[in-house]
């Protein structure tokens, strides 16, 4: 049995998995130029964070129905109930989306098909996240949150995710702050790619209340001091920083440094369809590359309760620590 866990950082179009994009791909007469699914895989060796997004914004053209969510955030849900995770708080990218011509209602009801019965089916407590494209326009943004307003029941927050380096935070100041008028959360990716100056600017432009990745906040102590202090979580994807290059070798990952100094880190998957692994295998990854230990594993669990969104469900959130606190370590770990 796995520790259990809440995932913070997962966005669901990077659920896909190769045969899930044939068979939709099948369903609705859409034709991928990758021969099979192994012809696919083969196309997932990446040299940056931009070489991933090329692939992940062309396998998107598979999904164009509610049903397609549907079945998209369905199969995420049951891989993550049996890798522990109790709780998900999920982006989705709905620019990508309208882009196509698929509506804003299709992408929020289909998920939402899923995610309204997760508990019941999976065991998985839900939140819906939605992102805005950092590479799009700021007036595209706005009118994303516009599109949006209908579903804003089913939205707990928006996010910031794409093409990190010159699309600086500030560049969304008036949607962060209309976001925030609507009651809705914050969070951005920042510091995957970008300099340290980007995460300083997401809490301090955008009001962040955590940020996604922060990796690079390593190379500006007085940043670190900061985020120590105010207790800001970190949604770290160990996995992805691999396949990404944001780091050499997971043997590299700053994560044992990142503890060491305080910071309040989560281990998410990202993109796991694409780099390798869900929930419980980014877990295991730094367990056994990392040397973390036991009190360090279940230190990362407890955190990523501490960092989710459950202030609407404190009951909830204390049930779910607790379990965090009784569970016992089978004899593989070490
Ligand atoms: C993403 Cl790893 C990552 N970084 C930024 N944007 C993204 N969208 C999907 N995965
Ligand atoms: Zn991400």
């Amino acid at each position: 049995m796995p520790l259990p866990k809440a995932e913070l950082h997962l966005h669901i179009e990077g659920t896909l998995e190769p045969e899930l994009a044939f068979a939709l791909a099948a369903r609705n007469g859409v034709e991928l130029p990758y021969a099979d699914t192994e012809a696919l895989r083969e196309a997932y060796r990446f040299e940056d964070l931009q070489s991933f997004l090329n692939l992940y914004y062309e396998l998107m053209a598979v999904l164009r129905t509610e049903q397609d969510f549907a079945d998209l955030a369905d199969a995420y849900l049951a891989r993550a109930a049996a890798q522990g995770v109790r709780h998900a708080e999920i982006f989705f990218d709905p620019q990508a989306h309208l882009a196509r011509g698929v509506a804003m209602g299709t992408v929020v009801e289909g998920l939402w098909r899923a995610l309204g019965r997760s508990e019941e089916r999976h065991g998985v407590s839900t939140r819906l996240i939605m992102c805005f494209l950092r590479d799009e326009s700021a007036e595209s943004a706005l009118a994303t949150l516009e599109a949006a307003r209908p579903y804003l029941d089913r939205i707990t927050g928006v996010g910031l995710d794409s093409a990190e380096v010159g699309h600086p935070p500030v560049k969304f100041r008036e949607v962060y702050d209309a976001a925030a008028a609507l009651g809705l959360r914050r969070v951005a990716h920042a510091g995957e790619e970008g300099p340290p100056e980007y995460v300083t600017e997401a809490l301090d432009v955008l009001g962040v209340e955590r940020v996604d990745h922060g990796l690079r906040c390593m190379e500006d102590p007085a940043l670190v001091e900061r985020l120590v202090r105010d207790r800001v979580p970190l949604t770290l994807c160990p996995l992805s920083n691999v396949r990404l290059r944001a780091v050499d070798t997971l043997a590299d990952h700053p994560l044992p440094a990142m503890l060491d100094a305080g910071l309040l880190c989560t281990v998410n998957s990202d993109d796991p369809a694409y780099f390798g692994g869900y929930a419980d295998d980014n877990f295991a990854a730094v367990g056994t590359v990392l040397g973390l230990s036991r009190d360090r594993l279940r230190e990362l669990a407890r955190n990523s309760f501490l960092a989710s969104f459950l202030e609407d469900d404190e009951d909830r959130r204390a049930r779910y620590l607790a379990e965090v606190d009784a569970y016992e370590f089978g004899d593989t770990v070490a």
